[in-house]
Formats: C-alpha cells, sequence, structure tokens
C-alpha cells in the first residue's frame, strides 16, 4: 500500500429511513467495508435529525448475509438473460393463451416510486392488464377511499407541522409510540410545550394509549358509532362550522340523518362502543370546545370490515367544523410504509390508473395518449384478497411479486401459500434469499435479486406528502439490480422498448411528474409540474420537497383551506356511514376475537429487523397477549405456550398476560414466518372479510381459540451461526450479539438433547452437565477455547432466561469463572432482564433497579443507566416503570 495515499475521506450521503411513513431523513457514512454509520439527519423536515430505535439500528440490517445475490429459474442459478426472457416470454404465451388479465402484479409501498411507476405502467399500458395490486390494499386502501368519497380525490389535507400546533390529537386505531415514534415524539413535544391533549382510542391499552391524557378502550370494531355520537354532539351543541358546510359541503343532513339513528347521544354512544359515559362525554367535550384537533388514525381504522366507513366518520366531524385544511387541524391518515404514497401517486393500485387518475374515460383517454400506449385498461383490476383468490380459481396464470412476502403478509396465508402451485409461472423480486415467499413454487418459478436500502435510488413520499430522495451508497452486491430497471428490461423484451428507454431513475422520475401535470390546470390533487422537467443533477441533489408543487419553489403543506375539494361541483362530501358490526362474531367454538399488529422493533416479516441484535432484544419469541382473567379460565399463565387458533390455521405463541388487552380479546404480532419460527405464521389465522368499498381486509377482529400445549422442556441454544432444530420442536429465532438465537420447546428428554448437541457439534469440544433425573442439560461448546455455542434446557415451568448467556456469548473471551457459570446456570452478576432500550442494550432489571435506588422521572432513568437517552422509542415502557404518580408529571 502507497504510504501517501490518504484514505478516502468517508462521504456521508443523505437518504431516508426505509421503515415507517413519517420518511425520516437518515445520514449515512460507508465504512468502506459494506457497512455504514447512521444518523439522522438535522436538515429533514420530517425528524429534524432524530431517529426511533429503527432507524438508528439501520446499520445492524446492511450485511450480506442472507442476500438473494443471484437470478434462478426453478431453483437454479441463471443469467439475467435467461431469466428475463423466461419472465417475457412466459408473459407472451400465457397473454397469448389466457388474455392478458391473466398476468398479475403484487408490488408494495416498500418499492421506490420509479420502480412503482414503471410496474404499473408496463402492466396497465403495454401488457393491458388491470390487475395490479399492492400489499398497500392491506394498509391504506380504505383511507384512500374514505378520501376519494369526501374529497373527490386521494388527498392528505395536513401536515407534520399540524401535530405541533394542535391543542388535541385524537389518535385512532393507532399505536403511533411504536409504529410512528419519531412523529409521537412530536406530539408529546407539543404536549410539554403548549399543553396538547392526547386521546388515544383503541381496544387495547397500548404503549400510546398508557401516555393519553384520555384513553378509549372501546370495543373493537365500534369506531364509527364513536364518531356518529360525535357528530351528532358537535351538532346539538352548536360547536359546527354552519358557514363552512353551507358553502362547501353537501349531503350533511343525510349523514347526520344517519349519524342518529347509530348514536344519538352520549349514552347511546356509550352502550355501542362499550365505553364509560363520563369517558364519552369528555371525549365529546374537549373535541367540541377545541378548534385545534387533529384526528390521526392507522390500522385500527383501515384494517376492517368497516374501514371506509370509520374513515368517514371521523372526516364528517372535521367537516362539521371546518376543521380542515389549517394550522393545527384536521383528519390526518398516518401511512405505513415508507412509500405508501408513492404508490397511490403512480396508481398502483387496482382501482387507480396514474397520476391520482381513474377508470373515467377522459382519464383512461389521457393517461393512453400521455404515454402512447398501446394496450391501456379501463377499468378496476382485481384487489388484493380477489387478485390471490384468482390465482387459486386458475383465472390468474402469472403473478409477479415485488417487494412484499404476502405469503406471510396476507390474510389466509396458508390458503394462499397452497395456491402459488397453481400458478404456471411465478416471479418474485426480493432482495433476500429466504421468506415463506421464495420459498414458494409456481410450475415455473424466477427470483430475481433487487437492489436493497442502501444500493437502490429513488424518491418515496411520506404521509405529508413530502418526496424524499433515497440515496444509493454501497454497490450494488452480487447481481442485484434496481427493479425499474429489471421491469423496463422486461418491457423492451416484449416489444415496447420506445416506452421503457430510461436511463436512470431521474428519466423515470420527469415522466412520472410531467403525467401528473398533464392537461392538469388545477383538476386534480397530484401536480408535481414544478419538477416537471428536473435535471438528472438537479434531482441527484433534491431537497424534500412537498406536493402540490404547480411551479417551481415550495410545495403546499395543507390543501383545502379555500374550502374547494376535487369533486365536480368542488364541496366536500359527508358520508352516510353504517352502524359498526363486526364482520364475524365470536361463537362457542372460537370465543376470543384475535386483533393482530406490531411490536416496537421489528418491520413486518423481520426480513430486515431481524438481522439487528439490538432490534431482536426487544420481543424475541412469537407471543400472544391475554387478559389476566382468559388467561386464569383457560389455565395459562405468562410465558407458557398456548395453541392459538381460528378457523383458517393455528399457530403456538408465547403467553403474555396483561390487562392491556379487554376480556375476550387477544392480540398477536403478524413478524413471525416459517424462516424465523417452527409455528408462528399468524397471518394464517386472519380471516380477512373485505371492506365492501375498499376491498381492505379486516385484520384485527377473527373469532380465535386459545388452549394451553404443553411441552416437557424449555430452552434456549446460542450458536455462532443458525442451527436446524431438531423436528417436533418448537422455536423461534433471533439474532444475538456474535451468532444466532434459539429459544425452543420439545418433548425430548434431557438424554435426548444431550446426543442431539454432541451430534450438531461433532468434533469440538463439548463441556456439560446434566441432571437427567430432573430433566436438566446445560452445555458449552468450544472451538480452540472460544464459546461457539452453549444450550441450556430445564422443565417447561422453569424456562430457562437467556440474558446472563447472551452476555457471555457476546463476550470476546470467557474467564474461567464464566465457563463455570455456563454450566451452573447461576451467573456471576445480575442478569440485565429483557431489553427495553433497544439504543444502549439496558434491561428491564437495569431500569427496574436505577428506579428502586432513586430514580423517580425518566430523565433521571435515564442518567442513571442511559436508558431512553438516544432515540426515545423506549420511554413509554420507561414511564409505564416509574410509580404512578411521578410518571404523569415526568415530561
Ligand atoms: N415498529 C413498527 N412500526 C411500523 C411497522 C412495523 O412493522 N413495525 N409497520 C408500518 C406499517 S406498514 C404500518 S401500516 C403502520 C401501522 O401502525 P399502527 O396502525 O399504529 O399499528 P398496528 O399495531 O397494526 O395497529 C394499531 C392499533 O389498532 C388497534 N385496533 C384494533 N382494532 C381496533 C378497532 O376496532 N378500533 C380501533 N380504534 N383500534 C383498533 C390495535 O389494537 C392496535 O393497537 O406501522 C408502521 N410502522
Ligand atoms: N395479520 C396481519 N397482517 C398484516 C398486517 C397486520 O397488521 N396484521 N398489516 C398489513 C400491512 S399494513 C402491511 S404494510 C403488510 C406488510 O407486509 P409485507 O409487505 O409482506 O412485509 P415485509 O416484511 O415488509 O416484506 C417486504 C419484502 O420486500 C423485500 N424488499 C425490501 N426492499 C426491496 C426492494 O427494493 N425491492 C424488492 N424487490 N424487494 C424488497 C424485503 O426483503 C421483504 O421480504 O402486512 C399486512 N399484513
Ligand atoms: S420513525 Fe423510525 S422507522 Fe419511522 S421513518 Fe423515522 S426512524 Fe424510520
Ligand atoms: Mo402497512
Amino acid at each position: 500500500m502507497n504510504a501517501h495515499v490518504p484514505d478516502p475521506v468517508p462521504v456521508t450521503v443523505k437518504t431516508t429511513c426505509p421503515y415507517c411513513g413519517v420518511g425520516c431523513g437518515v445520514l449515512a457514512t460507508p465504512d468502506g467495508q459494506g457497512g455504514a454509520a447512521i444518523a439522522g439527519d438535522p436538515s429533514h423536515p420530517a425528524n429534524f435529525g432524530r431517529l426511533c430505535s429503527k432507524g438508528s439500528a439501520l446499520g445492524e440490517t446492511l450485511s450480506l448475509d442472507g442476500r438473494l445475490l443471484h437470478p434462478s429459474v426453478d431453483g437454479a442459478r441463471a443469467s439475467w438473460d435467461a431469466a428475463l426472457s423466461t419472465v417475457a416470454d412466459g408473459f407472451a404465451r400465457i397473454a397469448a393463451k389466457h388474455g392478458p388479465e391473466a398476468i398479475a402484479f403484487y408490488l408494495s409501498g416498500q418499492l421506490l416510486t420509479e420502480d412503482y411507476y414503471v410496474a404499473n405502467k408496463l402492466a396497465k399500458g403495454f401488457i393491458g392488464t388491470p390487475n395490479v395490486d399492492t400489499n398497500s390494499r392491506l394498509c391504506m386502501s380504505s383511507a384512500v377511499a374514505a378520501h376519494k368519497r369526501a374529497f373527490g380525490s386521494d388527498t392528505v389535507p395536513g401536515c407534520y407541522e399540524d401535530l405541533d400546533e394542535a391543542d388535541v390529537i385524537v389518535l385512532v386505531g393507532s399505536n403511533t409510540a411504536w409504529c410512528h415514534p419519531i412523529l409521537f415524539r412530536r406530539m408529546v413535544d407539543a404536549r410539554t410545550r403548549r399543553g396538547t391533549k392526547l386521546v388515544v382510542v383503541d381496544p387495547r391499552r397500548t404503549q400510546t394509549g398508557e401516555e393519553a391524557d384520555l384513553f378509549l378502550g372501546l370495543e373493537p370494531g365500534t369506531d364509527t358509532a364513536l364518531f356518529s355520537g360525535l357528530f351528532v354532539h358537535l351538532v346539538e351543541t352548536g360547536a359546527i362550522d354552519r358557514r363552512f358546510v353551507t358553502e362547501h359541503t353537501a349531503d350533511f343532513e343525510a349523514a347526520l340523518e344517519r349519524a342518529r339513528t347509530i348514536a344519538p347521544d352520549v349514552a347511546a354512544t356509550a352502550r355501542a362502543t362499550g365505553l364509560a359515559i363520563a369517558d364519552v362525554a369528555a371525549f365529546f367535550a374537549l373535541f367540541a370546545a377545541t378548534p385545534r384537533v387533529v384526528t390521526a388514525f392507522s390500522q385500527g381504522v383501515n384494517q376492517s370490515a368497516q374501514g371506509t366507513d370509520k374513515g368517514n366518520a371521523i372526516i364528517n366531524c372535521h367537516l362539521a367544523t371546518g376543521r380542515i385544511g389549517k394550522p393545527g387541524c384536521g383528519p390526518f391518515s398516518l401511512t405505513g410504509q415508507p412509500n405508501a404514497m408513492g404508490g397511490r401517486e403512480v396508481g398502483g393500485l387496482a382501482n387507480m390508473l396514474a397520476a391520482h387518475m381513474g377508470f373515467s374515460a377522459p382519464d383512461v383517454d389521457r393517461v393512453r395518449r400521455f404515454w402512447d400506449a398501446p394496450a391501456i385498461v379501463t377499468g378496476e383490476g382485481r384487489k388484493a384478497v380477489a387478485l390471490f383468490e384468482g390465482i387459486r380459481a386458475g383465472t390468474v396464470k402469472a403473478l409477479w411479486v415485488m417487494g412484499t412476502n404476502p405469503l406471510v403478509s396476507m390474510p389466509q396465508a396458508d390458503t394462499i401459500r397452497e395456491s402459488m402451485g397453481q400458478l404456471d409461472l411465478y416471479v418474485v423480486s426480493e432482495a433476500v434469499d429466504d421468506s415463506d415467499t421464495v420459498r414458494a413454487r409456481g410450475r415455473t418459478t424466477v427470483l430475481l435479486p433487487a437492489l436493497a436500502w442502501g444500493e437502490k435510488d429513488g424518491t418515496v413520499t411520506n404521509s405529508e406528502r413530502r418526496i424524499s430522495r433515497q440515496r444509493g451508497f454501497l454497490p450494488a452486491p452480487g447481481e442485484a439490480r434496481a427493479d425499474w430497471a429489471v421491469m423496463a428490461d422486461v418491457g423492451r423484451r416484449l416489444g415496447f422498448g420506445a416506452a421503457f428507454r430510461f436511463d436512470g431513475p431521474a428519466a423515470v422520475f420527469r415522466e412520472h411528474a410531467a403525467l401528473s401535470g398533464f392537461e392538469n390546470a388545477g383538476s386534480r390533487d397530484f401536480d408535481l409540474t414544478g419538477v416537471g422537467a428536473i435535471t438528472d443533477a438537479a434531482y441527484a441533489d433534491a431537497a424534500p420537497l412537498q406536493w402540490p408543487l404547480r411551479d417551481c419553489g415550495d410545495g403546499q403543506a395543507r390543501l383545502f383551506a379555500d374550502g374547494r375539494f376535487f369533486t365536480p361541483d368542488r364541496r366536500a362530501r359527508f358520508v352516510a356511514v353504517e352502524a359498526p358490526a363486526l364482520a364475524s362474531t365470536p361463537g362457542p367454538d372460537f370465543p376470543f376475537v384475535l386483533n393482530t399488529g406490531r411490536v416496537r422493533d421489528h418491520w413486518h416479516t423481520m426480513t430486515r429487523t431481524g438481522k439487528s441484535q439490538r432490534l431482536s432484544a426487544h420481543r424475541a419469541v412469537p407471543f400472544v397477549e391475554i387478559h389476566p382473567d382468559d388467561a386464569a379460565a383457560a389455565g395459562l399463565a405468562n410465558g407458557d405456550l398456548a395453541r392459538v387458533a381460528t378457523f383458517h390455521g393455528s399457530a403456538v405463541l408465547e403467553v403474555m398476560v396483561t390487562a392491556g388487552v379487554r376480556p375476550g380479546s387477544l392480540f398477536a404480532p403478524f413478524h413471525w414466518s416459517d424462516a424465523t419460527a417452527s409455528d408462528a405464521r399468524v397471518g394464517a389465522l386472519v380471516r380477512g372479510v373485505p371492506d365492501p368499498v375498499s376491498g381492505q381486509p379486516e385484520l384485527k377482529a377473527t373469532p380465535a381459540a386459545v388452549a394451553p400445549v404443553a411441552y416437557r422442556h424449555r430452552g434456549f441454544l446460542l450458536a455462532r451461526a443458525p442451527i436446524r432444530p431438531p423436528a417436533g420442536w418448537w422455536w423461534a429465532r433471533a439474532t444475538v450479539q456474535g451468532g444466532a438465537g434459539l429459544q425452543f420447546a420439545t418433548q425430548d428428554s434431557s438424554r435426548e438433547v444431550a446426543l442431539a448437541m454432541r451430534g450438531l457439534f461433532q468434533g469440538l469440544d463439548v463441556a456439560d452437565y446434566a441432571d437427567h433425573g430432573r430433566g436438566r442439560y446445560r452445555c458449552a461448546v468450544y472451538d480452540e477455547g472460544r464459546l461457539v455455542a452453549c444450550l441450556a434446557l430445564a422443565p417447561s415451568a422453569e424456562r430457562p432466561d437467556w440474558e446472563a448467556e447472551k452476555a457471555y456469548f457476546a463476550a470476546p473471551a470467557l474467564e474461567p469463572s464464566a465457563r463455570r457459570a455456563l454450566l451452573s446456570g447461576r451467573a456471576e452478576t445480575a442478569s440485565a432482564g429483557p431489553t427495553v432500550c433497544a439504543c444502549h442494550g439496558v434491561g428491564l432489571d437495569v431500569i427496574a433497579a436505577a428506579i428502586a435506588a432513586g430514580a423517580g422521572s425518566v430523565e433521571a432513568v435515564g442518567a442513571a443507566c442511559r436508558a431512553g437517552t438516544n432515540c426515545g422509542s423506549c420511554i413509554p415502557e420507561i414511564r409505564k416503570m416509574l410509580p404512578p404518580a411521578l410518571a404523569r408529571d415526568a415530561a
């Protein structure tokens, strides 16, 4: 090496977090070895430098372990040329034989806008299939439908500053503290700064609910009654804005009349929602008296068989009070995925065409002319549930899945998985080489490696309509390629070369922006005319920008302040909503209601957060929450294993007893899959009745049963590389520092387990301790003195805890006392307990000790043990541990 050449100065790249719809700006500084230092971007208007636990841990997810690096056809490695010929020839053959509608695309809000645009153009303009849908159907489509019914367009009226400037924030069906943590911190800041009150509406008392000034733990599915009651109350107490209603809206009377039949007064609302009269009255009074109210909602509203009505019931209250488009107020749909909004902009949903245009004759003709499209589709395609039904029924013959893991995340996921074998052609564009979706096979199966975050380059749009750049800062690994480029290649192979001649993502973006402004003149909300001619250089450097952006300069932060909407008469619509009704009610076989959702530190099917040991420490096994009374009646205690079953499937999950769920309800996260656990595909249990307007499936309320599952032994295994557990074991994987962790349960005797360990680690030095009479066994495996694996097994009731062993396993070298402790199970120092603060790896027991030693506030706990001092995502959990009186005072 030439000593005179200095190391290249690391270049920091501004990019955007690939997780939630908050869309935080990230500064990534590559380390030159495939990794990068990650920090929040202080100049980004979504986060001003903050990142939550998931964003902070992005650096731990960049390794190439488990990446899909080469194309393959039917399991055999193939060249790109051969793989794309298989795709293009397959599409041509299937279209010729069965018509283009037999080809379907299932896309994702995790694609970049440029990828999404090319997919939509290829399918809807050139192949001629309307069957393009996306995982946003499971996520946002009820919000889209509610917006369209009320505003005539899919417009989010407000912006994040409204959260800073509101006096009341109502969170409906949103665990914001865990799922949009940086926005939640803005809300908590507003409370500190201006006394903003937080109201949380959720059948489950989440960490968000714990932080609320008023928590409304309503019965599942009864939101339309709550907001109908509120609507009536606003009218009767004279809290409405008559002038706004008269001049800028329509259908007020019909909607009000319906609301009166659902919830005519406070008492009726309380009855319909299962809430206390006093709580309902307090909520109504607060809402009525506060001009600056934001009602933010997410999956407790959208993922419902009545999701669109829930959205409109909320919007009705904002229209009635004229609280829309003004600082500090408005209905606010919190988007889940990093590019949920971008997908809507390009028309990735089956019921949209492109650039917020639909299937009216003028829209279709306009898009046809703009694209010069030979095969423009003229009507809606199949929405996700119907799309997968079409595969089962044999009408859809080819499916291209891109950027999503539907064999885990679709409702009735086992049925979906079985139907893949029906496909003539199954194409999966993926970044990882193992997922339930990657494992499936059609008659012909093509796997295509995609660039992942840090490598890909393009744009995403966050919940407040702000477009930010995701920039690459790492080289493309293996043969992975950008999804847009791959689809453009397929377009060329199908003979549409001229329409797919993009020389980079900037060219795609320009065309997308130009289409948004084409014959628009203010008639459509989505308008990027101001950047329609953006140069490659300007695109490369582009700062975040908000749409609509009709001219150069700044976009528009709020819409509808002028009271003009995008309906034909420019008036907003009140919607008469239906009375609440669960799509499927519990009965004798399935007496519980199963609710599903998310945890703080995992992202969906864990293909990325699962790589981080910090993020895997917060919740390491798949679990089900159950109320103490129900647990007692079912003979279940905390930490037991239980089989949760519905009409559609079952899973074995660890029991978490908590008064946070209502009696009669269960809650399970849907993050685990066959790739990460033996029997925890929660999506397989979910019924998924679609909302009649949006087609979004109900994912929060499936009738279910729960029963104990007895295993003889429980244990854990830590190893340097993942180990395939013996058949018949219940297990869940989690990344730990220095390797892979496995928690398991088995009917095997301790002798059999000891034998299995010796078999697994043949040739290595196995030290062990056995008390087979009592069913106890521990071993530590060394390779030339280095600890490479350790296992502990005990009778189920004892469930060995792995925190101390995880610390030994992470250590570079072990003292003899540590070696003894591994076998005795008696750690030398007190264990930290399960992780609460992911950033600093601080455990529950350490925080409890700090509090016991006198730390009486979140700040004091932070000073004592650093917990909660970085991203702040764990602050609600820390606050919950403080004595209640102190907890409230601590800001
Ligand atoms: N940590 C983390 N953050 C994420 C994600 C992740 O995977 N992990 N995913 C992102 C994505 S794509 C999305 S869509 C968002 C989702 O963000 P959220 O919507 O906040 O998350 P969920 O946990 O799906 O559901 C929210 C709440 O709805 C409640 N709920 C269930 N039924 C009802 C009901 O009938 N009425 C009401 N009012 N509430 C009900 C549930 O109890 C749950 O607490 O999170 C985004 N952020
Ligand atoms: N039971 C239940 N089910 C649910 C939900 C629920 O609350 N309960 N929530 C629903 C919601 S809101 C959502 S958003 C979905 C999410 O569910 P999914 O979209 O199925 O989940 P992810 O794990 O995010 O899958 C994304 C996949 O894309 C890959 N990937 C990442 N980047 C790229 C890229 O640039 N290109 C390509 N080709 N691939 C890439 C990742 O490796 C990963 O495998 O789940 C839905 N399903
Ligand atoms: S809140 Fe967290 S997950 Fe969401 S964009 Fe910001 S850093 Fe990423
Ligand atoms: Mo989502």
